[in-house]
């Protein structure tokens, strides 16, 4: 049984979600945060030495790493669903795009989360240099979800699920007003209007709102 290990409010709502969108059985074991330093506890630093979320489990498998465990899954147990193969017309902007989140924007808000931390001023040169850095990853994202409903193109893929966690509850920890990106906004209701969304979400973070405007 595959077996995914979520720390609430964090990146492994995606490996939730991508089970939900494929109707594979799992089994969901929650872990929490500690409620000060916000890291991820003694448990499930036991499970991995690097002590993030997500892992998963699965017979002698231990796999960390939120992309590694997306291909591993959708390899082992997608039958060839949201993840285009080399021969489909979408296949190099799928791949551009999946690795988009996790090379580009998630370590865009991941920095600019500590800089906010360490109190800079508003002007230092660093903190702006994120912010513009930040600005150019979401414009370039709002032009390619205003040209077609999903990143890979016509259909909902993999893609989708690796940036959903990015735009939305990892604003929890780097906000971002998304009042300029009218196109991104429309793309987080069509992500908010798919039933496995909802049930990863509720499965997985009951309560939690939902940052989706
Ligand atoms: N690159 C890793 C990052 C994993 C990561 O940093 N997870 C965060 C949650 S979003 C975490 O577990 N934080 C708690 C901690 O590091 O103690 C991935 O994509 O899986």
């Amino acid at each position: 049984m595959l077996t995914v290990h979520h720390l609430g409010k964090s990146q492994s709502e995606r490996i939730v979600w991508l089970c939900e969108e494929l109707g594979i059985p799992y089994a969901l074991k929650h872990y929490t945060r500690d409620a000060v330093t916000m890291l991820s506890p003694p448990e499930l630093r036991a499970l991995h030495p690097i002590g993030a979320a997500p892992v998963i489990t699965e017979g002698e498998v231990l796999l960390a790493e939120s992309a590694a465990i997306m291909e591993y899954i959708l390899a082992r147990h997608g039958g060839g669903r949201l993840a285009p193969g080399p021969e489909a017309p979408e296949f190099a902007d799928y791949l551009y795009w999946f690795h988009f989140t996790n090379g580009t924007l998630q370590p865009v808000l991941g920095r600019l989360m500590l800089l906010n931390r360490a109190g800079l001023p508003a002007d230092h040169k660093v903190l702006l240099a994120a912010q513009e850095r930040r600005e150019r990853a979401l414009g370039h994202l709002e032009r390619r979800v205003a040209a077609q409903p999903w990143l890979a193109g016509r259909d909902f893929t993999a893609a989708d699920i690796m940036i959903g966690f990015t735009l939305t509850t990892m604003r929890y920890f780097s906000p971002v007003d998304l009042t300029p990106y009218p196109a991104i906004r429309a793309y987080l209701q069509r992500i908010a209007a798919r039933p496995a969304y909802q049930r990863a979400m509720a499965k997985g973070d009951p309560g939690m709102p939902l940052l989706l405007d």
